[in-house]
């Protein structure tokens, strides 16, 4: 087990005002990290300001003091000037690379010492303190373990936050990923109060009309290869446009075709704005698909991987992916 780096704790020991960053379409671990960890650096008298480019998807709305959440950078900009010189941090959690900060890429960086806590594979370094532990199951098993390191409280609205964080990141402690310290750390938080079951209902029932009317449609474009150990789904901006569906609401959607016993890579190709086409590979077993995700310019981890096309054809970005995999599971 890695060690926290121990100026890393000391930069938040000595900091008054906190800011929290994480990337673009932030996931369940994402946001549950940020979310906790805010609560946590409060519960120490800290001010913190959670930034996030976009306000929280309506899939994650049930989180703890989302609506803290803050999108504007003049607030920052004025937070920032209120903590006063040396009085500051920013903590960039979960973001595997700074261009996935968003638009507001330059200005966070600018917010030093900038600090980056996250566990993604081929993680690419930026900011000025890295502790990035690529074997952990979630950032927000990292967020509990700092926590710990720094003495702070849980207060049950963290622990709920980061179990969301660590539940989501594991596919509720199926995945490979899935450490016996993970669930020691899950059972701490189950201990303190969070509920499995109301964490499992607030993550999993709560489609709305679109996202199920959509699921239907992409599940129509399932399409198997390579004899079976390929299944590809894909959706359209057409089809968010014909349900009313959001970019959030195909979240999970390529767990169905990695569900297929013959598969072993699951693809999802996703035009979500007209000309951009991003793809998510999520594997079983020994298939390496971060590697597969690299050779397109992106990243992740063994078992789950992303990258992006821009101005390519729906049909020719399935070509290429297809023959990169086929080459990876010969
Ligand atoms: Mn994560």
């Amino acid at each position: 087990m890695k060690k926290i780096p121990e100026r890393i704790v000391e930069i938040l020991n000595a900091a008054t005002h906190v800011v929290l960053v994480t990337h673009i379409h932030p996931d369940g671990d994402a946001l549950g990290s940020l979310l906790g960890l805010a609560d946590i650096l409060e519960g120490q008298g800290k001010k913190v300001f959670r930034y996030l480019e976009e306000p929280v998807s309506h899939l994650y709305d049930f989180l703890p003091d989302c609506d803290l959440a803050e999108t504007d950078m003049a607030a920052l900009e004025r937070f920032v000037a209120s903590a006063g010189k040396g009085n500051i941090a920013s903590i960039s959690l979960d973001c595997g690379d700074c261009d996935r900060l968003g638009d507001a890429k330059r200005d966070l960086l600018g917010i030093s010492p900038f600090v980056v806590i996250d566990h993604h594979h081929g993680h690419r370094a930026f900011g000025d303190l890295l502790w990035l532990e690529s074997d952990r199951s979630s950032t927000g098993e990292m967020v509990y373990e700092l926590a710990q390191v720094m003495g702070a409280q849980i207060s049950i609205k963290a622990a709920f936050a980061l179990y969301v964080a660590i539940s989501t990141d594991t596919g509720s402690f199926r995945y490979e990923n899935t450490s016996a310290r993970t669930l020691r750390i899950a059972a701490d938080l189950v201990a303190s109060g969070v509920r499995p079951e109301e964490v499992a209902d607030k993550v999993y029932d709560n489609y709305t009309i679109g996202r199920l009317r959509l699921m239907e449609m992409v599940l129509a474009t399932l399409q198997i290869f390579a004899a079976g150990q390929v299944g590809l789904i894909q959706v359209s901006a057409e089809m968010f446009e014909r349900t009313g569906a959001t970019a959030g609401d195909v979240e999970g959607f390529v767990n169905y075709p990695r569900a297929l016993r013959s598969v072993r890579v699951a693809v999802f190709l996703k035009e979500v704005t007209k000309g951009t086409i991003s793809v998510s590979l999520r594997a079983k077993g020994d298939c390496d698909v971060a590697a597969v995700a690299a050779s397109f310019g992106g990243g992740g981890h063994r078992n789950a991987a992303g990258f992006r096309f821009v101005d390519k054809t729906m049909e020719d970005v399935q070509k290429e992916v297809l023959a990169a995999l086929e080459k990876a599971l010969a």
